[in-house]
């Protein structure tokens, strides 16, 4: 049994959609990033870096994984899905789960908190976020050319860049206008799995001035969570 935590935000969807493309049995626990439950003693036991999502393997010595890159290799290496296992097909994967790690997660992160969240609008570094998330799309916009999928098939390099381009209009990033990225989007959001991972642990509601989104920039605002 894997015990899953996390909230409702792109780093989690991508560990909720991969147990849903799994179909594993999975027990979940929500964490209230507005409450802090992330920052509490026994939750840093198994994240250190006090942020979700987390999974915890019950059936290999309560073995904890952090980091939903790490999360996304761990779950398919143990069911041997969604990744290749030769080397290049491996390689050519993990490649595009780094580049989403490092490149898309960060900048699209700061994005929004320069765009949405911030106390005081500072132009350069609205302009500085928004421009390099643009920049890493038009990267994937170029890999999908003639590509159903970022890699020869669905992958977990899909999942983690699925979370978040999905929502790039929160960062106030266009995608309309990629035409690989925009049927990439389509097509990947139209999976049931998927469909189910984003309503867990509950549906995100971005919408300007909605109570959801109040709760997390008034949460930011007093530094309580990122992203
Ligand atoms: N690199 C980490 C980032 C995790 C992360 O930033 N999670 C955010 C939600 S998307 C969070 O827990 N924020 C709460 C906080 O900063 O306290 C990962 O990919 O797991």
């Amino acid at each position: 049994m894997i015990d899953l935590y996390t909230a409702s935000t792109p780093n989690g969807w991508k560990a909720s959609i991969m147990l849903e493309e799994l179909g594993v049995p999975y027990r979940l626990h929500a964490i209230s990033l507005s409450d802090g439950d992330q920052k509490k003693p026994d939750y840093l036991k198994i994240n250190p870096n006090g942020r979700i999502p987390t999974i915890v393997d019950r059936d290999a010595d309560d073995f904890a994984v952090f980091e939903s890159g790490a999360i996304l290799i761990y779950l398919a290496e143990k069911f041997g899905r969604l990744m290749p296992s030769d080397p290049k097909g491996r390689s050519r994967v993990i490649q595009w789960l780094m580049f989403q790690m490092g490149g898309v997660g960060p900048m699209q992160g700061q994005a929004n908190v320069f765009y949405r969240y911030a106390p005081e609008k500072i132009p350069y570094a609205i302009e500085r976020y928004q421009s390099e998330t643009r920049r890493l799309y038009e990267v994937l916009e170029g890999q999908l050319e003639g590509r159903d999928y970022l890699c020869d098939e669905y992958s977990i390099a899909d999942i983690a860049h699925w979370s978040w381009v999905s929502v790039g209009f929160w960062a106030g990033v266009e995608t309309a206008d990629l035409p690989n990225l925009s049927r990439w989007l389509k097509t990947v959001g139209e999976r049931p799995a998927v469909q189910k991972g984003i309503e867990i642990p509950e549906p995100l509601v971005l919408d300007d001035g909605g109570e959801e989104v109040t709760k997390m920039a008034q949460s930011m605002l007093q530094g309580k969570q990122d992203s």
